[in-house]
């Protein structure tokens, strides 16, 4: 498969604010296409870490650098893409059976995730090898 169609979905967040600063909105089931039922962070990534390293059987999620950067590796089965986020307005949806890993984190960077769905280690395929056999069925 080549880079050009690897199936990235962005999401584009409106910069609202004024001359005090900027705000950013995510509204549940209008910026994102499903029910948002748990957000959580990751403010301090030490520097040269890398985390991730699976992917959701269910959970639909979407990232956001509110603040900083960091590269995601996607995986669909097939072959991978890097993506950069750089910007609080850029949201990425990493859909089901989507292998993801975060690397490259800036100092400053705050990553936030928004998930169609409570914490629940029985989703997750944290094994590559396992991730290709489902991804690609015989
Ligand atoms: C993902 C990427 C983007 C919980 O107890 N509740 C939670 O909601 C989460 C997300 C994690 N945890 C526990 C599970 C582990 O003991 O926190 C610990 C660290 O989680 P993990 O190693 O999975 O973290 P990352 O940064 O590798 O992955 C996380 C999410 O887990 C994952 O769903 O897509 O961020």
């Amino acid at each position: 498969m080549s880079q050009s169609i690897f199936p990235v979905h962005w999401i584009h967040l409106t910069l609202r604010g004024d001359e005090r600063g900027d705000l950013v909105v995510v509204e549940s089931e209008r910026d994102v296409d499903f029910a948002i039922r748990r957000v959580y962070f990751l403010p301090r990534t030490a520097l040269g870490v890398a985390r991730g390293f699976h992917a959701h059987k269910h959970l639909r999620q979407v990232l956001i650098a509110a603040s900083g950067s960091c590269r995601i590796l996607l995986h669909n089965g097939k072959c991978a893409y890097d993506v950069i986020l750089d910007s609080p307005t850029k949201g990425l949806e990493v859909n089901p059976m989507m292998w993801h890993e975060m690397h490259d984190f800036t100092e400053d960077c705050v990553l936030l995730v928004l998930a169609s769905d409570l914490y629940d280690e029985s989703d997750y395929i944290r094994d590559f090898n396992e991730f290709l056999s489902l991804a690609n069925p015989r």
